[in-house]
């Protein structure tokens, strides 16, 4: 299914099911119509378009099993050119050439808009990934804030002068917008995701496609319409669909820039596909296996609940998740007796369950395959380690798992070395500082990390030797607006969120006046 803004092209239409409590049976979503500004159907038509693909794509919701829809368009060879040829007018026309106090005008009214909507399109990603609306709802605010953030560089864009020079030339440094930049999302935070991309490049000067996943596509999709109301056709188009329409823009000639948020093997085929076509620039956020090292001085309260909400928010499946913890070992027993206390109150109680009610913190894995994926991982830490607690799926109903931990796995075992993605983590135990970073570093990921010490000078020491791109003291790394996010190693490159940020979307020309 793809969204377009521009009114010479149009790709896909969104039918929801007519027993759905959100949309009624007409093929657009009437919740927007209804509480946004009257939208007739025809200006609705104007966003949501059918896909000349013909192809059709289903969400089952992981809480129940239900069909949210089958029939999902997406996007084909054809609705892909007409959405770059769009975005590619819009850069050469109004917005490319625009007054940067304009573009932050509409995107200040942008993130105003999802900020009154948060709650109504956070429950259609509850609605197909599972995700507790309440963690979804923080996801649509902190994208609003990303826009907010970004508006306010947008005429902060400056270059620089050089006079008199030995060769007696005036020159000037200018950065400049890049063009039609795509975006390509993974579906565990739909709305950051597509913030991180678009707001930067839309301050910059740049015209956005973005692809969010095939499996949660709707929340935004539902963003449509808020966009038709706050920039001219052809600024961000939205098409949806899967790898293939995925890989469709990673091998697109028109296409400059393509920064996307997913797993190590897909970001390595988009590097490909990029490398292949016109060498587009690329970033990369890849996720990881981040480490939280726990040294003996450490609060040890803070460090047990800090753990226990890096690793079960949004269900585990945050790539900045410390899913490997270190603990110092004269406190490690008293440390992992703590955290199964934790983890098994939690469970008892009212924090995990159907994500659709508002108290709800921890929702069902995203959908089956990702079930599959972390059952496969609690067997395998099973066997190679010792279960402290959870290691089977949670109830029958809702595709579910008891948040885990397992001890005593060696660093070379699969379940310390690869991304699980759920509410699982291995403790290991070191005796000395440079072990613990020794062991953290072990990993080919470099996402984030986590120390907590109350000594200023071993955080500062031991922050200098850790291989990630974020690092928390007495905290877990959650990424905000004006500082850069990403990762070194196989976790990927680039940055996004502050200026760092705004610089992916730059490109430099120098001009020399004899
Ligand atoms: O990711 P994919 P999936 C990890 C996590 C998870 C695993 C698989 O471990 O269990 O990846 O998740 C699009 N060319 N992360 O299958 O396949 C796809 O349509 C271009 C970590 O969802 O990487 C979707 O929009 N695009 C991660 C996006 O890539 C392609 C967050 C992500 O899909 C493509 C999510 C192709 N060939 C998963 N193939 C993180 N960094 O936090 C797929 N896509």
């Amino acid at each position: 299914m793809s969204i377009s803004l521009t009114q010479g092209m149009r790709t896909v239409q969104i039918d929801f099911p007519p027993s759905s409590a959100i949309f009624d049976s007409r093929p657009f979503p009437a919740v927007v119509a209804d509480r946004g500004p009257p939208l007739s159907r025809s200006a609705l038509r104007k966003i949501f378009v059918d896909a000349k693909s013909g192809e059709l794509l289903s969400v089952h919701n992981p809480h129940d099993d239900s069909l949210v829809s089958d029939k999902i368009h997406a996007a084909g060879p054809e609705d892909v050119d007409a959405a770059v040829k769009a975005a590619h007018k819009a850069f050469k026309g109004d917005w490319g050439r625009k007054d940067p106090t304009d573009r932050a005008k509409a995107m200040l009214k942008f993130a105003d808009l999802i900020r009154e909507k948060a709650g109504e399109i956070a429950a259609l990603e509850t609605k197909a990934m599972g995700s507790a609306v309440a963690t979804q709802t923080m996801g649509y605010n902190v994208g609003a804030d990303l826009f907010t953030y970004y508006a306010g560089l947008a005429d902060k864009i400056h270059g620089e002068a050089a006079y008199p020079s030995s060769a007696g030339k005036y020159k000037i440094i200018q950065r400049e917008p890049i063009g039609v930049c795509a975006g390509i999302g993974a579906w565990n935070v739909s709305a950051v995701l597509f913030a991180w991309k678009a707001a930067p490049a839309l301050a910059a000067g740049n015209t956005v496609i973005y692809k969010p996943s095939e499996k949660a596509p709707l929340g935004t999709l539902a963003l449509g319409p808020l966009i038709q109301q706050c920039f001219p056709p052809g600024v961000i188009n939205i098409v949806n669909g899967a790898g293939k329409t995925g890989q469709l823009l990673a091998a697109h000639m028109e296409i400059r820039q393509i920064a996307f948020t997913g797993s190590t093997a897909t970001g390595r085929k988009i590097q490909e596909a990029a490398a292949k076509s016109n060498l587009k620039r690329v970033s990369l956020e890849l996720g990881g296996k981040s480490p939280s090292l726990i040294f003996d001085d450490a609060d040890l309260e803070l460090a047990v609940s800090k753990s226990m909400e890096g690793i079960v928010a949004n269900t585990g499946q945050i790539c900045a998740m410390a899913s490997r913890i270190f603990v110092q070992e004269s406190i490690a027993d008293n440390f992992i007796e703590l955290l199964k206390g934790t983890f098994e109150t939690a469970s008892k109680g009212n924090m995990i369950g159907d994500p659709s009610l508002a108290d709800t913190q921890v929702g069902p894995l995203a959908d089956k395959a990702q079930f599959k994926r972390v059952m496969e991982y609690l067997e395998i830490g099973k066997k190679d380690g010792q279960l402290v607690t959870g290691g089977i799926q949670r109830g029958t109903n809702g595709l579910f798992v008891e948040p885990t931990i397992f001890k005593n796995t060696p660093n070379g075992s699969r379940i310390v070395q690869e991304e699980v993605f759920g509410p699982v983590v291995t403790v290991q135990t070191f005796k000395t500082e440079e072990e613990a970073v020794q062991m953290a570093n072990d990993t080919v990921f470099g996402l984030s990390a986590c120390i907590y010490t109350k000594s200023i000078s071993r955080a500062l020491r031991v922050t200098r030797d850790m291989e990630a791109g974020t690092i928390a003291v007495n905290d877990w790394y959650f990424p905000a607006p004006d500082t850069p996010f990403g990762g070194v190693k196989q976790s990927g490159y680039g940055r996004e969120g502050g200026l760092e940020g705004l610089n992916e979307y730059l490109q430099t020309k120098t001009i020399q006046i004899k």
